[in-house]
């Protein structure tokens, strides 16, 4: 409940539709409620007395009313509408805002399937709840006090009819809504595990296949979705129970009534109408405290939705701008590790990188070589603060990363990730993805650097091609270079290259170095290289050999060969020994 109280403020926008939905809804429940009243009027001023002037007249009056109740139900439902389809809109949109804010950390704790449940279906529920709040909300409580008085007022003698069936009608209520209740957050923590499954399947298919795993996947999803299905089942089997109560319970009522009513009006102390209109204020007030009942079950499903949202719309990103942040900061580029510690738990687990100094100076190249799991790629994701240190700091010209406002750090660094990622969308959009107002020539210059230009003016539409999504229709070293070309269009002062050359062929991978290097003495640019392949660091001003999230090694090419064994191991492996002066040329994968 809590948690909806806090997500309400997203309806605030729109408190004109919110308040004129249940004002429209009150003409329609002042109309419902003269109709019986009407009826009984014409049955016993018209019918009985044969008075059928009486009866067109009142009729007529009936239908007008009746009219005016509609107008009111239209109304109700539109500006119901209005409010709701609002608010869910603005939820989803302050969710999706929330998710682009949450650090690489908070991301790491959701899985895609549960944001995706949380942006859909959790949204869904809660603007359901909020739509039947407001038509119901007004509805229901006064339709059912109305009727109430109402049949007093018409037959005070049968009053002990509806007071005797309210207890037992909402026994019956709580008897289901208790036990529903627990069972909705299951449905949607079993939502979340089909769409988990579903995303993950539909991202990994090639996978799949490649494995020969779609028998198993498809059993997986099976499982998943009838866990899903059974939980539905349990649900409505638990609900079902509540539209036969109300009716034997109505008509145990209504039965009451004839049996009491009809000896009155045998003793002729009471009419038909009154009978008949007394039945129908019977049925309104059960029927509307069953409106008000489903409204809390509904809300207390919402609530379970609205707190799932919450935990999302909760999570403080670890990584903050302070507020003393810089926000004018135009680096020369000097990179600089002290004494970094860092861990993927906080200062709980073990750390992953120990004790890491070291510095790289502005027009620099630092590669970064280690075999697999060293720590290499976590190393660089702390310098754009994709993570936070554990201890130790990392400065660029002199500053913690952390003292600088992320979006200035950002403009500043350009990376291209270890796995690719590009958007669906045309290849000159993905270049300029960094940098949207770039021109054309710019886009142009840094696909030329990344030696990408020529496959792309290859392809029938240039840079026009529509990639499909994440890129689908290109090689993977195609993807690389233009990862690349996105790092390199924003002329990032730092530039870094997670292993981006590793699907690109050794002669493409040299000529990219050599572009690099070009636009480096142009920008005194501070690159940092991983590489797996020794023949691409051979140039590097400084390279640093990662060994168990430590550097066990740091230098030129030159001196690491004469002082560092493991560095020669790598060498030797790779460019055979006595090769000693190699210049990549017989590198291999
Ligand atoms: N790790 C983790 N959580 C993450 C990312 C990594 O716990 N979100 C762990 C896995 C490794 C260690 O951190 O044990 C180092 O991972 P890196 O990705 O930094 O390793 P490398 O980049 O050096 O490896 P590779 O060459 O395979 O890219
Ligand atoms: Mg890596």
């Amino acid at each position: 409940m809590q948690a909806i109280r806090k997500l309400a403020h997203f309806l605030k926008p729109y408190w004109l539709w919110a308040i004129l939905a249940p004002l429209a809804m009150l003409v329609e429940v002042v109309m419902d409620l003269t109709q019986p009243q009407m009826m009984q009027r014409i049955i016993d001023n018209g019918v009985a007395a044969r008075d059928m002037n009486y009866v067109l007249m009142s009729a007529g009056l009936m239908i007008v009313f009746a009219l005016i109740g509609a107008i009111g139900g239209i109304g109700c439902t539109i500006y119901t509408f209005k409010a709701s389809q609002g608010f869910g809109a603005d939820l989803r949109a302050g969710l999706f805002r929330k998710v682009q804010t949450l650090s690489f950390r908070n991301l790491d704790q959701f899985d895609t399937g549960q944001l995706v449940t949380r942006l859909t279906n959790d949204v869904t529920q809660m603007q359901e709840a909020v739509a039947a709040l407001l038509r119901i909300m007004v509805r229901a409580p006064l339709l059912m006090i109305g009727s109430l008085i109402m049949a007093i007022l018409t037959a005070p003698q049968l009053a002990f009819i509806p007071f005797a069936l309210i207890p037992l009608v909402l026994a019956g209520v709580w008897w289901i809504i208790s036990r529903a209740y627990p069972l909705y957050g299951e449905v949607q923590t079993r939502l979340d595990s089909l769409n988990t499954v579903m995303q993950e399947n539909l991202a990994g298919v090639r996978v799949v296949k490649a494995f020969v795993r779609a028998g198993k996947e498809i059993e997986r999803f099976g499982a998943a979705n009838v866990n899903l299905t059974n939980q539905l089942i349990k649900v409505a089997r638990v609900t079902a129970v509540t539209m036969p109560m109300m009716m034997i319970l109505m008509n145990v009522g209504v039965a009451g009534v004839l049996w009491f009513g009809g000896n009155q009006a045998l003793a002729g102390v009471m009419h038909i109408g009154q009978i008949v209109a007394f039945v129908n204020y019977l049925q309104q007030t059960l029927m509307s405290l069953l409106m008000v009942s489903m409204l809390v079950l509904q809300v207390s499903r919402a609530a379970a939705s609205a707190q799932r949202i919450e935990k999302v719309m909760d999570s403080t990103p670890d990584v903050q701008n302070k507020p003393t942040a810089l926000r004018e900061f135009a680096p020369r580029g000097r990179v600089a590790f002290e004494n970094v510690t860092f861990s993927y738990d906080g200062h709980a687990g073990d750390p992953v990188l120990k004790d890491i100094t070291f510095v790289a100076e502005p027009g620099q190249t630092v590669a970064l070589l280690g075999s697999t799991g060293a720590g290499k790629s976590s190393l660089v994701h702390l310098i754009p603060r994709f993570y936070d240190v554990t201890g130790g700091r990392v400065t660029i010209d002199g500053v913690d990363v952390r003292d600088i406002d992320q979006t200035v750090l950002h403009r500043n660094i350009g990376i291209a990730l270890q796995e690719t990622v590009l958007f669906s969308g045309a290849i000159r959009d993905n270049i300029r993805y960094g940098h949207p107002g770039a021109s054309d020539e710019e886009v142009i210059a840094a696909a030329k650097a990344a030696q990408a230009h020529d496959f792309i003016t290859g392809m029938p539409d240039g840079y026009d091609t529509q990639l499909g999504q994440r890129g689908v229709n290109l090689s993977g070293g195609q993807k690389q270079r233009i990862a690349i070309a996105r790092a390199l269009l924003i002329k990032p002062t730092v530039l870094i290259l997670d292993d981006s050359t590793s699907a690109v062929d050794v002669e493409t991978e040299v000529e990219i170095q050599a572009a690099l290097v070009e636009a480096q003495s142009e920008r005194d640019q501070t690159i940092f290289v991983i590489a797996q392949r020794i023949s691409t660091v051979l140039n590097a001003d400084k390279i640093l050999v990662i060994e168990d999230g430590q550097i066990a090694a740091q230098g030129r090419h030159a001196e690491l060969l004469v002082s560092s064994p493991i560095y020669r191991d790598i060498y030797d492996s790779q460019l055979g020994s006595g090769n000693h002066g190699g210049n990549g040329e017989n590198g291999h994968e």
